[in-house]
């Protein structure tokens, strides 16, 4: 610690501080231009001078560090002198047209002219017009009001990791480019729109903002409604509409957005076509026809009753939205339970990370993430990120995985595509798809027989090791090379480098989770990091990165044919108990039925009537024919949407719910940390809409089928969780709102109202006790290539989508980005059937068929190819296969045998 005296303030502060660091945590204000929290001070506007007594030169705060004795001023009339002079220079490059500028208002340039009376430059000579570069269709560049301060370039390179922007010359004028002068939408850019909000002028700015002034509008911080990295964001309200989102420090996202965040969260909350008032199909014309809520909620309420009279509880089902916040996916499953009377109740981690939930269970005790994003991240020695591709799943964590690897992180990544992230790679094992068991099996071999485990955490916190060595002991790095298709030395290198890094966090996603081996596949993860002893400390621990923003939600909350919330068990005659005390009914103490086992069984005749709340199975779900067909086999079939799904096309009854930018709850992102969401807007002041609460439909619907639901605000659902939830007991509105939480959520468990949350999981003991080693053999996928169908495909996601694109599809700027469906093929395969990139083509699998794009490259392994599932024209699942895992029920989206044909 040293000594210093700023203005007068006496302080001791660490060395190494800088000046600015200093001051700020004197609670003194030192202007800043180029300063940029994160990184290393650029130190070029030369806004931040202040004098040091004894020091004849005048220093930069944001790189000055402090040094014992110092006494430091930082509004002497010499500071402010030099001040003016920096602030005269940037303004003789800068077009003053402050009325027509859109960021009148918030330009940091302007601020400080007017605190300093710096009205017009003394250096005034002649200003070139430069021409605004409006490539990018959410982007705008006006070189005119660049002060060359550099915050978007190193924003884009060191904290996004992107590099898509630099510095050129043209002519005597640096200004700020794409590399190689190429136009904006032709260069690297993701549109994530990180550097436009680093820019501290008009110079780069959303193209949206042009339209309102900061004046004219209010912030309301939330939670971002796609992916489940839980980002905080700003919306920006102006007149009851939002137009405008900026990205908040949170603790997942860091001051980061995505471009789906940043720009394809607000504009489907205002679309034309939302569902604005109830709809009743009209049987005989087959059309859908508008209908008051009375008449809506008591046809929805008697239709179910007559069925469970008539067929008994167990032929109802409903589905929770993993979209929706907390408190309605509770009362969803709360409905489903008291209500219909089953457990027939599920969520959409059944398609997506099931296999998670299953498999960590039984091998850990517990199937969420066990470390936090930042722990995984920051200062890691290795990471292996296994069929993850988290640059265009979970952007902002792809962001904080570039930093990692920037700064010497190694990366392991398994996956049977090229994507970006393998370019950054120590080792890509571009294995085969399906072939991950068998990968992860020949990685414990080796760590066996390398000596690289952990015996200790083996012998004290494991069981189930001999059996597990007996099995791995034929996977060979030579067998499994043959079956994988990669190289055993790649192999060999990949398991040294994991066990021999200190910190070392595995990845993965449904690269492991989509395959009819998928349960099995997710505790091999969990065997290579406990064989490791990688597991309840910092900078490791097995992280599923779950999908949809609160998919973690939707399974804590007991959307789930097991489980009640906090995954107390159905299986277990106290919970039941429980829940029969609170609520006051008979429960059903049957489990119920999976989601992808109601379709199936609605063709069968055993189900007869759906509910679902925001999920349009139709777009999503394996196998599209059959869910088709399963839908039009029920006699009774609800939807509670925003738009006109596919699914809700086939709906009986329509009920119109509120996004989330209209209403407040939580979310719980894939960290386990619940996060607050916000009401910004409210659409029932506009006459056209007559749209409730989702959780009041909920409620009305319960009393309208005979239980006594007594009406509760979202804080108070949470409430009643927390009372019934040990896991979430500490959990409340008032509490994530409050200045001990500090807008960093809570991560459960998170037992009573003191308990901090728990940031890592696992540490002294698993949840189950002593974790499974879990012993398995490679099997694999259930329909492999044949003669017929030669070739394998396996699906996913783009960047610029969101699922069935029910929300980024109502931004024009993404479908401009990327608005067609396409297919990855590799030139070898192209090359044999005369397909050229760009071209036309014919997909076909034993289930259906569609015509799409064909991208020719080598991202994808001969044989192989990959589609994505966002677009209609051409959706994949027309093509994949239903088959399911065994234990949890996740259809095989990863891997289905097609033929493609030129059209
Ligand atoms: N932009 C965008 N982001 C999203 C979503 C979205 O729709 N759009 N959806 C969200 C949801 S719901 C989820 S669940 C997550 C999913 O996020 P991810 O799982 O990361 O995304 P996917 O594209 O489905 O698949 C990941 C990778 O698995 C690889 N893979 C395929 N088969 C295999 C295999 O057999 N073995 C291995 N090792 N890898 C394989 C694919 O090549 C792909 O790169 O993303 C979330 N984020
Ligand atoms: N081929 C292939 N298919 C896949 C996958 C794959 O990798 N390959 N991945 C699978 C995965 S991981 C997933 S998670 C699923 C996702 O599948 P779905 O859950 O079916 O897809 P979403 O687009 O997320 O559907 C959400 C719907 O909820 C509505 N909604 C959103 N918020 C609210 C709300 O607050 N209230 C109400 N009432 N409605 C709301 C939206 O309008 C939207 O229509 O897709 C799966 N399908
Ligand atoms: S939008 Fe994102 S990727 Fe593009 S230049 Fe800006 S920071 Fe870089
Ligand atoms: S565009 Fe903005 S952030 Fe980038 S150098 Fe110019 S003024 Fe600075
Ligand atoms: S990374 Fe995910 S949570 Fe963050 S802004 Fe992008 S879509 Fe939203
Ligand atoms: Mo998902």
């Amino acid at each position: 610690m040293v000594n210093i005296k700023i203005d007068g303030i006496e302080m001791q502060v660490e060395e190494g501080t800088t000046i600015l660091q200093a001051a700020e945590a004197a609670g003194i204000k030192i202007p800043t231009l180029c300063y940029l929290k994160e990184l290393s001070p650029e130190a070029s506007c030369r806004m931040c001078l202040v004098e040091i007594e004894g020091n004849p030169k005048m220093q930069t705060a944001c790189s000055f560090p402090v040094a014992e004795g110092n006494n430091i001023f930082t509004n002497t009339p010499k500071v402010r002198e030099a001040r003016k002079t920096v602030l005269d220079l940037l303004l003789s490059n800068h077009k003053t047209n402050c009325f027509k500028c859109s960021f009148n208002g918030e330009c940091k340039l302007q601020e400080y002219c007017m605190e300093y009376g710096v009205e017009r430059s003394e250096f005034e000579g002649e200003k070139i017009d430069y021409p605004i570069d409006e490539s990018n269709p959410f982007l705008r560049f006006d070189p005119n009001l660049c002060i060359l301060c550099h915050r978007c370039v190193n924003t884009c390179e060191k904290i996004v990791g992107r590099g898509a922007i630099g510095t050129a010359e043209r002519g005597f004028v640096a200004h700020i480019s794409t590399p190689f002068g190429v136009d904006w939408a032709d260069s690297t850019c993701e549109s994530c729109g990180n550097c436009a909000q680093a820019c501290p002028t008009g110079a780069l700015t959303m193209k949206r903002h042009k339209p309102y002034r900061v004046w004219e509008t209010h912030k309301v911080r939330t939670t971002c409604p796609h992916c489940a990295t839980g980002c905080q964001f700003d919306l920006v309200v102006k007149d009851n509409k939002i137009v405008d989102c900026l990205a908040a420090d949170g603790p997942s996202n860091k001051g980061l957005l995505c471009v789906k965040g940043r720009s394809g969260s607000f504009d489907f909350v205002h679309a034309d076509d939302r569902i604005k008032y109830p709809l009743i199909k009209n049987k005989k014309t087959g059309e859908f026809e508008r209908a008051s809520w009375d008449e809506a909620l008591d046809l929805v309420a008697s239709k179910f009753m007559e069925i469970k009279k008539q067929y008994g509880s167990d032929s109802l089902a409903g589905f929770a939205c993993s979209r929706s916040p907390n408190e309605d996916i509770y009362m969803v499953q709360k409905m489903v339970r008291t209500c219909f009377g089953t457990n027939n109740t599920d969520n959409c981690a059944r398609v997506c990370h099931s296999a998670s939930v299953a498999g960590l269970a039984m091998t850990l005790g517990s199937g969420a993430m066990t470390n936090p994003i930042g722990d995984i991240t920051k200062d890691v020695d290795a990471i292996l990120l296994v069929g993850s591709n988290p640059e265009e799943a979970h952007p902002v964590v792809g962001m904080q995985i570039r930093q990692a690897v920037a700064k010497g992180a190694k990366l392991i990544v398994v996956d049977p595509r090229d994507i970006d992230l393998s370019k950054k790679a120590t080792i890509h094992l571009k294995l085969k798809p399906g072939t991950n068991v068998a990968f992860a099996n020949g990685i414990m071999h080796i760590l066996i027989r390398d000596g690289l485990v952990d015996e200790k955490f083996i012998k004290e916190r494991t069981e189930g090791y001999e059996e597990l060595a007996e099995i791995v002991k034929e996977y060979t790095p030579e067998k499994v090379a043959k079956e994988c298709h990669i190289d055993a030395d790649d192999l060999v290198k990949a398991a040294h480098i994991y066990a021999e890094a200190d910190k070392a966090p595995i990845i993965y996603c449904l690269g492991v989770t989509e395959h009819s081996q998928g349960t099995e596949g997710v505790m091999s993860m969990s065997n290579i990091a406990m064989l490791c002893g990688k597991l309840g400390k910092s900078g490791c621990g097995v992280n599923p990165l779950r999908g949809q923003n609160n998919v973690q939600g939707a399974c804590d909350m007991g959307a789930q044919p097991t489980d009640f919330p906090g995954y107390q068990k159905v299986a277990n005659p106290d919970v039941i108990k429980k829940f029969e005390d609170a609520w006051g009914v008979k429960l059903p103490t049957e489990v119920g039925i999976h989601a992808t086992d109601v379709f199936p069984a609605a063709i069968e005749g055993k189900i007869k009537g759906l509910y679902i709340y925001g999920e349009d199975p139709v777009v999503t779900d394996a196998d599209t024919t059959h869910i088709i067909k399963a839908l039009k086999s029920l006699d009774f079939f609800v939807v509670q949407e925003l738009f006109m799904t596919e699914t809700a096309q086939l709906a009986d009854v329509i009920l119109p719910g509120m996004s989330y930018a209209e209403k407040e709850g939580t979310f719980s992102n894939t960290e386990r940390r619940v996060q607050r969401v916000r009401k910004a807007v409210d659409l029932t002041k506009n006459p056209e809409f007559d749209i409730r609460l989702d959780t009041d439909i909920i409620i009305d619907l319960m009393n309208r089928m005979g239980y006594p639901q007594k009406h509760m605000t979202a804080a108070e659902i949470m409430d009643e969780v927390a009372s019934l939830t040990p896991s979430f007991a500490g959990i409340s509105h008032e509490r994530l709102d409050s200045e001990e939480v500090a807008g960093q959520g809570l991560q459960w468990p998170c037992t009573s109202k003191e308990h901090p949350g728990t940031p890592i999981m696992h540490v002294d003991r698993f949840s189950r006790g002593l974790g499974w080693l879990y012993p398995t053999t490679y099997k694999p996928s259930k329909e492999l290539p044949d003669e017929e169908y030669p070739t394998i495909l396996m699906t996913g996601r783009i960047l610029y989508h969101y699922t069935t694109r029910a929300m980024t599809g109502r931004t024009p700027g993404l479908m401009e980005i990327e608005g067609k469906s396409f297919i990855e093929i590799n030139e070898q395969d192209a090359a044999r059937i005369g397909i050229k990139n760009g071209e036309r083509i014919k997909v076909s699998s034993r289930r259906g068929s569609v015509e799409t794009t064909a991208r020719v490259g080598d991202k994808v392994s001969p044989g192989e190819t990959w589609m994505p599932f966002h677009f209609p024209d051409g959706n994949c699942n027309w093509l994949t296969n239903a088959a399911l895992d065994p234990i949890c029920r996740i259809p095989e989206y990863k891997v289905c045998a097609v033929k493609l044909e030129k059209i």
